[in-house]
């Protein structure tokens, strides 16, 4: 069980990261979004009060790896790294503008960022590459992996998975954003699927399913990933596209796209908490 306060504390930095990624959106005029407020409590997890980092020296070699495969929802690792001050809050206002440090797609320029993302369908085999190279070197770092539900429609993630299995990598952890929509449509009405869960038991893996809004949840959830041994584990987190602005919510229309100040302002509102953006 974890302590309300520590809950708490999550809950003020989710809100706080949600004001981050509709501002920077906003501010760019051009961004994801809807899968980017899906991710919230998931990576806010991980950064805040699980993964082994140091904002200070990015590059260190034994710090966990999180692998955002669906890279077009950067924006949500983009405002918990500038809170955690691997660059500063003023970049998220050159959010996807030529040149600067944060990209419309993550890139390994970027401090904090552990891998290039953009082109569905690659993260988990990296995850499986970073994770492999772990176990030969012997390190103890953890890896975690960030997949999109429509990004499970790419046939390299089933090769990874098979992978994944196959090389006993129980130093993995991949969390599906189960949020059921994609970029035009919903995930079943695109390429129908059922039972997500069966699917990775039956290439080998522990499957955990949760509310991928409740910290609680995805707290527990990772720590009996940790536990888990000789194979990997996959966190199904039922999540809500848009969540936390409620005309975003489930609506495929915010895939991609920015507020206009009046609905910036219904927005920021509608999440509460502050932020440092001035
Ligand atoms: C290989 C590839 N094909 C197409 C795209 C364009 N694209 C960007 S986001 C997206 C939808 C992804 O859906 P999902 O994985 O469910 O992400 P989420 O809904 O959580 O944002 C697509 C098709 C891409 N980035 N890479």
């Amino acid at each position: 069980m974890y302590r309300q306060a520590e809950l708490k504390i999550l809950e003020e930095k989710a809100k706080l990261v949600r004001r981050y990624i509709i501002k920077m959106i906003a501010n760019a005029k051009s961004g994801h979004p809807g899968g980017s407020l899906s991710a919230v409590e998931v990576v806010t997890a991980l950064y805040y009060k699980i993964m082994n980092i140091d904002p200070h020296n990015p590059e260190w070699e034994d710090r966990d790896r999180f692998i955002l495969s669906k890279g077009h929802a950067c924006p949500v690792i983009y405002a918990v790294l500038a809170d955690l001050k691997y660059f500063s809050i003023n970049d998220l206002k050159e959010l996807r503008k030529i040149g600067k440090l944060l990209q419309g797609h993550p890139s390994i320029k970027t401090p904090g960022i552990d891998m290039a993302t953009g082109s569905l369908g690659q993260g988990l085999s990296i995850a499986n590459g970073m994770a492999l190279g772990g176990k030969i070197n012997g390190k103890t770092y953890q890896v975690y992996a960030l997949l999109g539900d429509g990004e499970l429609q790419e046939g390299q993630i089933w090769e990874a998975v098979m992978s994944a299995y196959h090389n006993k990598l129980d130093n993995l952890t991949v969390f599906v954003d189960y949020n059921k929509l994609q970029l035009d449509g919903s995930c079943v009405s695109l390429k129908s699927f059922s039972g997500l869960g069966e699917k990775w038991r039956a290439f080998g893996w522990s499957v955990i399913e949760i509310d991928g809004h409740n910290f609680e949840q995805i707290l527990s959830a990772i720590t009996i990933a940790k536990s888990t041994k000789n194979i990997p584990t996959v966190i199904i987190a039922n999540t809500i596209k848009g969540k936390g602005v409620s005309f975003m919510e489930n609506e495929v229309a915010w895939h991609g796209g920015a507020t206009d100040d009046n609905q910036l302002s219904i927005a920021l509102n509608e999440i509460g908490g502050e932020d440092a953006w001035v």
